[in-house]
């Protein structure tokens, strides 16, 4: 028994009930993963007792000799993998690296533009719900109406008639390549900055498997917990020139201490980034993201775009009547954990969706392979055209029980 169980065997209980959740069900979360023991163990260290404001080396507390290497290996492998001029990787969360980006560079009331949300883009690059569609002049971009894909041409036109001063480009549900150098002649042509969120894509981005925006983007913000396997948290990378601003914007703009354990355990996941293993999982993600999308459209399901090129794909389900909520809720039922999701032009609300978004890593990172992907899109076909059926959800619970015990998740856990 460990100390957890004799103080609060509530939370221990959950805990253990978590492992065995994500044991047992399929993780088709396009933004999850599983992070490996050892950043786990830097995550639940002894640096979580510690204060840090300021940067390494000009620190605003005393002791600071093992927070500072810390951070120093976390910057110094960041930079490594990306090749970016400046890193700051204080930012607990993807949103709030946006918000530093933004509070370093633009003042409120100013035009920035960013993806629509119905399009694939992320709450924080404009939403009018979250700070960014609050604070800013928010003019979004969206798909191609045809093709489902951005157009630069139409991103050009949009940016010529707003004048922004930041494009915004990344986002969380776009299954397609994204051409940050086309964004850059964009921002170029309109005088913007150009910021790049990869947070869906980092992984692919550090192994080849995606483009790289560090050579067009003025400033690249990223979480590092979706493809790049680390611990919950973000980073941002910029030009030399902006690096001051950004350090600033971060501390003590919008956060105080710095979470030096969650540095930490950056600093091992970038360190597992940087060997030849990572990059061949993340060339594997896409392979197995494109057999699932292939089964899927096999079995004539419409998939935005047509297909993937990426991570994650988005599978719209007007032709099957029924909606992205009925169907997470059902294949939850059934162990297999996606989200509802809105889709390009989209009749329904997000809270209900006409689609769902179906990511690879995580079932990448247990080691499945293309024919567990064509299991899967059987799996989740089984469950969408049977979807009122009882007995077919719970045969497709055992069958996807079975699939998890083939690739032990943790076992060290016990
Ligand atoms: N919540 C994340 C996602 O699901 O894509 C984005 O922040």
């Amino acid at each position: 028994m460990n100390s957890l169980d004799v103080v609060d065997p509530d939370i221990a209980a959950a805990i253990r009930g978590e492992i065995q959740r994500q044991r047992e069900n399929l993780v088709l979360i396009a933004a999850e993963n599983f992070t490996s023991q050892a950043v786990m163990e830097a995550q639940a260290c002894v640096m979580t007792n510690k204060y840090a404001e300021g940067y390494p080396g000009r620190r605003y507390y005393r002791g600071c000799t093992y927070v500072d290497r810390a951070e120093e290996l976390a910057r110094d492998r960041c930079k490594a993998l990306f090749g970016a001029e400046h890193i700051n990787v204080q930012p607990h969360s993807g949103s709030q690296a946006n918000m530093a980006a933004y509070f370093a560079t633009i003042k409120p009331g100013d035009t920035i533009m960013g993806m629509n949300l119905d399009h694939g883009g992320h709450l924080s690059h404009g939403s009018p719900v979250n700070f960014s569609g609050k604070l800013y002049k928010v003019v979004p971009y969206g798909v191609n109406k045809d093709t489902e894909a951005l157009d630069y041409g139409e991103v050009l036109e949009v940016a010529k008639s707003f004048s922004p001063k930041i494009i915004v480009t990344g986002a969380s549900a776009y299954p397609r390549i994204i051409d940050f150098k086309a964004l850059r002649e964009v921002a170029d042509e309109v005088g913007a900055l150009m910021m790049a969120d990869i947070a869906h894509i980092a992984g692919l981005v550090v192994a080849g498997a995606h483009p790289s925006p560090v050579p067009y983007a003025d400033i690249v913000t990223t979480t590092t917990h979706k493809t790049l396997r680390g611990p919950r948290g973000g980073v941002i990378m910029c030009k030399e020139e902006l690096a001051q601003s950004i350090d600033r914007a971060v501390f003590p703009g919008i956060q105080g201490g710095p979470l030096m354990h969650t540095i930490a355990a950056k600093a091992v996941a970038f360190k597992e980034a940087l060997t030849p293993e990572f990059k061949k999982y993340q060339f594997q993600i896409v392979r197995n993201s494109q057999a699932l999308a292939r089964r899927l459209m096999d079995l004539d399901f419409e998939l935005v775009s047509g297909g993937t090129d990426n991570h994650l794909m988005l599978v719209k389900l007007l032709k099957e009547g029924i909606t992205g909520k009925e169907a997470d809720e059902t294949l939850e039922r059934a162990g297999i954990a996606l989200n509802k999701n809105m889709i390009p032009f989209d009749p329904r609300t997000p809270f209900v969706t006409s689609g769902i978004r179906i990511g690879t890593p995580a079932v990448t990172t247990r080691g499945m392979l293309e024919g567990e992907m064509a299991e899967i899109a059987d799996l989740i076909a089984t469950v969408i055209r049977d979807i009122k059926n009882d007995e077919t959800i719970a045969s497709v619970r055992a069958r996807v029980k079975a699939l998890c015990e083939r690739f032990p998740l943790y076992p060290e856990l016990g």
